[in-house]
């Protein structure tokens, strides 16, 4: 754009935009040797098939990476990194950089080794190898995974410099499973009797077991024994061979490694439902039970770890947003700390209980933003404030935190965490 000579391309480009001001291309400069030149790469030939008999991403891409935060937790066995949100785009997590979180270390259990029981009240306690749940119908579903405790750490204030640390806690993948109707059906809940109170009590083989009581509606619902995700084999850290899919619930439901299913006439109250995963309210009482992740959205890019480095002029500002009620209707972003509002696009309508992408094709003269986002879904219901949240739910919560985000845009394109509530 800074070249006065008008090229046949650049009168083309321009026609097609419209107005001169909205290209992000540029007229072709002077000699550019990355164009005149031959270089290495059409010179010397590339590397042969099978150079990477699994494919890793190229070197220039080493920063994309899942990351922790050391002082989080006391230990990385039972710790927490991030998926790095901020570089990725789309909707899909690449399984190599999504968040893990174990809670005794991620194990390694190999497919012969593995063995699912259904007992408690069924007709027929069961056990099932892997070979075992190849045999039954399966389904491919995409569904976000969010720790209840994405954004924990901005109850009181902004803390975290960076959307992969704030918001990171999540992933996005689509998995092949069987739906636990189909297994619960098979060992047969006549022994049961009504079902509307009854209960299913899910755990892992690992140490931890993360025990959790799932309420026999959710269980009969769209629950996944998945054992794929985005085509391929779960992997170790994603529970390797078989894990639980609990669509639109905290991911602590999620049982990696799953091993045992059992029906119960009660919730088992186990450690991960009491003292962990219940959020204090500001009178000492505690909410349980609160297993939905409600409608949340987050702009990646700009942000943090994603400063503006382009200049003025057009400026894609982009990010997710997910609702575990279901569909995201729309999205808005404000460029003012919310005093007003523009409606996003849709990459594409996502999925129920997926994560959806967002973009607004705009146009940055230098000017500081306050930028947020706020996700409507299919319910009607709107992202609140934190100071919403806090109206509600005092100061004392970690979990559940689906407040509206700000980053400040400073004139030089960088972004920061800033709370404005
Ligand atoms: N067996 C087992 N399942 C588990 C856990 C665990 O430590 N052990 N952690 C839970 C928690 S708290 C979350 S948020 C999700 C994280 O899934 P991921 O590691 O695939 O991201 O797994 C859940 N399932
Ligand atoms: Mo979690």
């Amino acid at each position: 754009m800074s070249n006065k000579t008008t090229t046949r391309r650049g009168i083309l480009r321009g026609a097609l935009a419209g107005s001169a001001a909205a290209i992000a291309g540029r007229a072709a400069a002077n000699p550019d040797p990355l164009i005149t030149e031959t270089q290495d790469w059409a010179i010397y030939t590339g590397d042969p098939v099978d150079a990477t008999p699994y494919g890793l991403p190229i070197r220039f891409e080493a920063d994309v990476i899942r990351r922790n935060v050391p002082w989080l937790t006391a230990d990385p066995i039972s710790s927490i990194n991030f998926t790095p949100i901020h570089a990725l785009d789309g909707t899909i997590t690449p399984q190599g950089c999504a968040f893990e979180r174990h809670h005794s270390g991620a194990i390694e259990l190999a497919k012969e080794n593995y063995r699912l029981m259904i007992n408690g009240l069924v007709d027929q306690p069961l056990v099932f190898t892997y070979e075992d749940l190849e045999r039954f119908p399966r389904e491919n579903h995409v569904y976000f995974c969010e720790c209840a405790a994405n954004t924990g750490m901005e109850w009181a204030g902004a803390q975290l410099n960076g959307v992969q640390f704030t918001h990171g806690m999540i992933h996005n993948m689509e998995y092949t499973g069987i739906p636990l109707r189909a297994l619960l059906n098979e060992a047969g809940l006549g022994a049961a009797g009504d079902l509307a109170d009854k209960w299913v009590y899910v755990e892992g083989a690992d140490a931890s077991s993360n025990g959790r009581s799932i309420p026999m509606e959710k269980a009969l619902d769209d629950v996944l024994v998945a054992f794929k995700a985005n085509g391929e084999a779960l992997r170790k850290e994603h529970g390797y061979p078989v894990r639980l899919v609990v669509p639109g619930w905290e991911g602590n439901l999620w049982v990696k490694w799953l091993r045992r299913i059992e029906v119960t006439d009660m919730a088992v109250e186990s450690r991960e439902e009491t003292s962990k995963y219940t959020d204090v309210l500001a009178d000492g009482t505690a909410r349980k039970w609160t297993w939905v992740m409600d409608a949340k959205s987050v702009i990646t890019s700009p942000s943090p770890q994603q400063p503006i480095t382009h200049g003025t002029g057009p400026l894609v500002i982009t990010g997710l947003a997910w609702s575990g009620h279901g569909q995201i209707t729309r999205v808005d972003v404000s460029k003012d700390g919310g005093m007003s509002w523009e409606t996003a696009r849709l990459g594409r309508q996502g999925d129920s209980k997926a994560l959806t992408r967002f973009y607004l094709d705009t146009e940055w003269n230098g000017e500081p933003w306050l930028l947020q986002a706020r996700a409507i879904d299919e319910t009607g219901y709107v992202q609140p404030t934190k100071d919403q949240l806090r109206d509600v739910r005092g100061e004392n919560s970690v979990y559940h935190n689906n407040g509206i985000q700000t980053w400040a845009l400073a004139a030089d394109g960088r972004a920061e965490n800033v709370e404005v509530s």
